[in-house]
C-alpha cells in the first residue's frame, strides 16, 4: 500500500486587508498547520515557522533571489521595472554589487554621521514634546528619515517627499496585482520619474552614499550601467522602512506604558527597544524566494521552481524560538536573532542607518519624556509588504 501525504493547504488571501491589518491569528494558524504549506490562491508555499524561515533564508542556493522577492516569477514574468541588482541577484553576482554597497555603507561610516543626523533629532524631539501632543507617524516618523537619509545620500531638498511614494509601490510590488499595487501604480508616475533622475551622477551632491557608488563605477568595481541601479535601491530601501520602523517603534512603547517607563529610565535601551519593537512589529513582513531544485522543508517536498513566501513578522512571534513570552513586547528581552532585517547573504545592507536613526530619536524623545500615551485610535497603513501606520495620535508628559 501507497501512502501519499500531501501538503497542507490554506485558503486564506494573506494580501487580503483583514490579513495585513491584524496578521498575527494568521500567523498562529500558518505555524501550527505545519513547516511549510500552500497558498492555492497564488499557488505559492509559504512558511512561518522561526527555525524555518531562518534555515530558507541562510539557503540562498536553494531559495534564490534571483527570480525575484515577491510573487512576480522574473523567470515567467517581466518585473515592474529593472531587477535590483542588489535584492534580486544571487551569488556570485550578487556578492560583486553586495561588496560594493558594504563599503559603501560600511558601520565606521554610518558612524561618522551621527554629528550630522544628532541635531535634527535633538530640534524634532524638543519641538513636538513642547507641543504635547502629535502624531508619531505624520509628525515624526515619515518626518525625521525625509530630513537626515536623502542629505547623506547627496539629494536636494526639492522633491525627497516623492521617495514615500515610491518606496510604497516598490513594496506593493513584491505582493499580487491587487487593488494596493493598482492604486501605487496609478498614482507613483512622479515619484518613478524622480527617482530616475537622481540615481543619475549629475543629480547626486560630490560627496555622499550617491557619489560614493558612482566611485566605485570610476575604480571598475561596477559598470556605469550598474552604478544608477545601485542608487536606486538606496532611494527604494532607504525611506520607508525606517518611516515603518520608528513608527512602529512608537505605536509599540504607546501600547505599553510601563515599557516607556523603562527607556526613560535608561534612555540607553534605545536600540533594545528598537530591536524589539522590529521582532514584534516587523515592518517588512514578508519575502518571497524561488526555489531552484526540489528540496524538503521539514517532512514537506517543495518542488523545484516554486515561489515561496516567508513570513519573517511570523517567525519573529513563533513560541516554539521566542518562549512563552513570544507575543509580550519586551525592551529588556535580547530581540537578537530577529529576522526582520533578514539573515543571510541579503541581511538588510542599511541596518547601520536604521539602528542610528531610531537610537537618535528615541533616545532625543526618551531623555525628554516621562510618559508617553496613545491619544486617539491609530490608523493602519495598507501595504503589501509592509506592516505599520498611517497615524498614532500620542501625548507626551515631558
Ligand atoms: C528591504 C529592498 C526593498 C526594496 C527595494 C530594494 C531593496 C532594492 O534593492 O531596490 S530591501
Amino acid at each position: 500500500m501507497t501512502i501519499t501525504r500531501t501538503t497542507p493547504v490554506l485558503d486564506d488571501d494573506p494580501f487580503d486587508t483583514s490579513v495585513l491589518t491584524a496578521p498575527y491569528a494568521f500567523h498562529r494558524r500558518l505555524r501550527r498547520t505545519g513547516p511549510v504549506v500552500l497558498l492555492p490562491r497564488y499557488g505559492v508555499y509559504a512558511m512561518g515557522r522561526y527555525a524555518d524561515v531562518r534555515a530558507a533564508l541562510t539557503d540562498e542556493e536553494t531559495f534564490v533571489s534571483g527570480r525575484g522577492a515577491g510573487l512576480t516569477d522574473f523567470a515567467r514574468e517581466k518585473p515592474w521595472r529593472p531587477p535590483s541588482l542588489l535584492l534580486e541577484t544571487d551569488p556570485p553576482d550578487h556578492t560583486v554589487f553586495r561588496t560594493v554597497m558594504n563599503r559603501v555603507i560600511a558601520p565606521r561610516t554610518v558612524r561618522a554621521l551621527r554629528a550630522a543626523f544628532e541635531p535634527e533629532a535633538e530640534r524634532l524631539a524638543g519641538e513636538l514634546v513642547a507641543r504635547g501632543r502629535f502624531d508619531a507617524v505624520t509628525d515624526l516618523a515619515e518626518v525625521y528619515p525625509l530630513r537626515v537619509f536623502p542629505d547623506a545620500v547627496g539629494l536636494p531638498q526639492e522633491g525627497r517627499e516623492h521617495l514615500l511614494a515610491y518606496g510604497a509601490l516598490a513594496f506593493n510590488a513584491f505582493g499580487p496585482h491587487n487593488s494596493l499595487l493598482a492604486a501605487a501604480l496609478a498614482t507613483a508616475a512622479p515619484a518613478q520619474e524622480w527617482v530616475a533622475a537622481h540615481c543619475a551622477r549629475e543629480a547626486l551632491a560630490p560627496e555622499g552614499w550617491g557619489a560614493d557608488i558612482w566611485a566605485a563605477a570610476d575604480r571598475g568595481e561596477i559598470t556605469t550601467e550598474q552604478a544608477p541601479l545601485l542608487v536606486r535601491s538606496l532611494l527604494s530601501a532607504g525611506v520607508d522602512t525606517t518611516v515603518y520602523g520608528l513608527g512602529n517603534t512608537l505605536y509599540a512603547l504607546a501600547r505599553h506604558p510601563e515599557q516607556w517607563a523603562a527607556l526613560h529610565a535608561d534612555p540607553r535601551l534605545a536600540r533594545f527597544a528598537f530591536d524589539e519593537a522590529l521582532r514584534w512589529e516587523s515592518p517588512v513582513q514578508t519575502f518571497f524566494r524561488t526555489t531552484s531544485r526540489d528540496t524538503m522543508v521539514g517532512d514537506e517536498p517543495v518542488p523545484g521552481g516554486s515561489k515561496v513566501l516567508l513570513f519573517l513578522g511570523s517567525a519573529n512571534r513563533d513560541s516554539r524560538h521566542w518562549g512563552d513570552s513570544a507575543e509580550t513586547f519586551d525592551i529588556r528581552r535580547s530581540a537578537g536573532g530577529h529576522v526582520a532585517f533578514g539573515m543571510g547573504v541579503h541581511q538588510c545592507v542599511g541596518q547601520p542607518i536604521a539602528r542610528l536613526e531610531a537610537e537618535l530619536v528615541l533616545g532625543a524623545l526618551a531623555r525628554r519624556v516621562s510618559r508617553l500615551e496613545l491619544d486617539g485610535p491609530p490608523v493602519p497603513k495598507l501595504n503589501n509588504t509592509l506592516k505599520g501606520w498611517a497615524s498614532v495620535p500620542i501625548r507626551v508628559t515631558p
